[in-house]
């Protein structure tokens, strides 16, 4: 057998971690153990006696499913670069110690998006019924390696993996995260790894609010100008963008690649006015007004009284519908001010039966609860004050809810008054106040049967680039999505604050800048982060991660 190469005796320099730091984790690498996954799986059965180690001839073996293949050759594809192995993906038969395996398989006990995980001395087996739970298992795998298994160049040591067998299944079916790429543009390689982000924690929708006041951002043909004068500029001035068709089908694949569903939003009747500087006749005075740069609310409308409006509105979501193959179309309806409340609702009730007639489900923000219920139809809590009785008589017709509080959920929050973005409206949000609550009696007259999931919004008036994004994201995203994975029972803060601060040694090797939140026992080197100010919000929005350790 070749003999494994040495695990190198320190990380890059010596720790200064903070007192309050776990003694294992002070010196050198942090053992890596069963229990360290975020979110938090189902069940946990350490077996402290095994470890199994990978080999430079180790095979990822799965059936023949091209489903299964693909997941398989994401796991190789993520396991590469650090090890330097070929890891090349074969089939099931032969399987020589040593190997990964990868089995779809009748398991009823995971439901279909979860999986099992086994690993002994001589194999890790991955089992699950569908390619979406094997996909959510490799995700588990790949957090129980080594840290270094995130460089981008190989890296000499033992890439083992702790014994035991996790079971796993998810607790809320929709679990999301929005990008408002209206108020800044973000162009497809920034949406590409911001899914990546929302893929390493098991999140399975991506919402796009593709539409707002300040810029149309989805090509539509049918009405070119969104885009030629709708999308050229953004909050603050700068030049704006869109995506073209080609474009957004490139972010469609490359989420369901990663079991992830695209959510495009187009917001109306209100946060319209982009798209009145494109058409006049959607605006209620029949005048094209001024693009607009600013980051007010609540005053722009299309016109309610006119037919063209509703044309418009059927171009754009036929042919949105079309791009999307996912079952969701998101209409928005929030902050209509300018809107007497029974012309809201005929609005709303037409523009559901716009998207029933694409074959869509309609989604929108909470306020679609004035207007008549559909089938199936989806609304989308932001409120902070846990009650809403238009909702839960909603509720009571058949809707269900995904839950966004935004004194929780909002990633645009601040973490705290010194946090350098964001906004405060609902409050500052610190990780444990994102993380310690209850989306099962969270919202009066909803029950938990109604909860389809959650999600965590990230409206970008004041984020600008890649950096501040994950700046927002990190930490509060991994640990709102263990809300929504993780079963009621192991929500436990000091436990998942461990956790979290363990996953910031990937973090770094991965260049992704995060929040050193004050309230975690952060361990990883500030070495690292040349950048850095030792006091938590320093006022740099780049606190480690690409900008910290460009070799990345
Ligand atoms: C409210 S939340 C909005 C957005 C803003 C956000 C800022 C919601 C449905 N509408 O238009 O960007 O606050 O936090």
């Amino acid at each position: 057998m070749t003999p494994l190469p040495e695990a190198p005796v320190s990380i890059e320099s010596p720790a200064t971690p903070h007192p309050d730091s776990a003694p294992a984790r002070l010196n050198g690498e942090p053992a890596v153990l069963l229990t360290d996954v975020v979110p938090a799986p189902t069940r946990v059965r350490p077996d402290p006696a095994a470890t199994f180690t990978l080999r430079p001839d180790t095979t990822i073996r799965c059936g023949r499913q091209p489903g299964a293949v693909a997941v398989a050759e994401h796991l190789a594809e993520l396991l590469r670069p650090a090890t330097g192995y070929p890891l090349p993906v074969g089939p099931l038969d032969g399987e020589p110690p040593g190997d990964l395996r990868l089995l779809l398989t009748n398991l009823p006990a995971v439901g279909t998006d979860g999986y099992r995980l086994t690993v002994t001395p001589t194999r890790v087996t991955l089992a699950a019924p569908t390619p979406t739970g094997l996909f959510h298992g490799v995700q588990t795998l790949r957090q129980l390696l080594p840290w270094q298994i995130e460089s981008r160049t190989p890296v000499a040591r033992a890439w083992t993996v702790p014994g035991g067998e996790i079971t796993d299944t998810p607790r809320f079916a929709y679990r999301g995260a929005m990008l408002d790429v209206a108020r800044h543009f973000f162009d497809v390689p920034d949406v590409l790894r911001f899914i990546d982000h929302l893929a390493r924690y098991k999140l399975n929708h991506l919402h796009l609010h593709l539409t707002d006041d300040q810029g149309w951002r989805i090509a539509i043909d049918r009405r070119p100008a969104l885009t030629r004068a709708g999308a050229a500029t953004q909050v603050g001035g700068g030049e704006g963008g869109y995506y073209s068709k080609s474009d957004y089908r490139r972010i469609v694949r490359y989420a369901a690649a990663h079991h992830i569903t695209v959510v495009p939003e187009v917001d109306m009747p209100g946060h319209t006015h982009a798209a009145l500087t494109a058409y006049r006749e959607l605006a209620p005075d029949d005048t094209v007004p001024a693009p607009y740069t600013g980051t007010e609310v609540g005053f722009s409308s299309l016109a309610l009284d006119r037919e063209t409006t509703y044309e418009f509105l059927a171009d754009v979501l036929g042919e949105l519908a079309e791009l999307t193959p996912g079952p969701y179309l998101h209409i928005g309806g929030d902050e209509a001010f300018h809107v007497p409340g029974p012309e809201f609702a005929a609005f709303v009730t037409r523009a559901q039966s716009l998207v029933a007639a694409t074959g869509k489900i309609p989604i929108g923000w909470h306020q679609l609860a004035a207007a008549e219920h559909r089938p199936g139809r989806i609304l989308q809590y932001w409120g902070t004050s846990g009650e809403d009785p238009l909702l839960a008589a909603a509720v009571r017709c058949g809707d269900r809810v995904i839950l966004s509080p935004a004194d929780r959920c909002y990633l645009d929050m601040k973490y705290d008054p010194q946090t350098p973005i964001g906004h405060d409206w609902a409050g500052t949000i610190d990780v444990q106040r994102a993380y310690d609550w209850d989306p099962d009696s969270h919202l009066d007259g909803v029950p938990v049967g109604a909860v389809l999931g959650l999600e965590m919004p990230l409206w970008t008036e004041s984020v600008t680039t890649m950096e501040e994004i994950e700046f927002m994201l990190f930490p509060r995203l991994p640990a709102l999505a263990e809300l929504a994975w993780s079963p009621r029972s192991a929500r436990d803060w000091p436990a998942l604050s461990r956790r979290l601060t363990a996953q910031a040694w990937r973090w770094t090797e991965a260049g992704i800048t995060f929040h050193r939140a004050p309230e975690l026992p952060w361990p990883v080197p500030a070495q690292r982060r040349p950048d850095s100010d030792s006091s938590a919000n320093s006022g740099s929005a780049t606190e480690a991660g690409p900008a910290a350790d460009p070799g990345h």
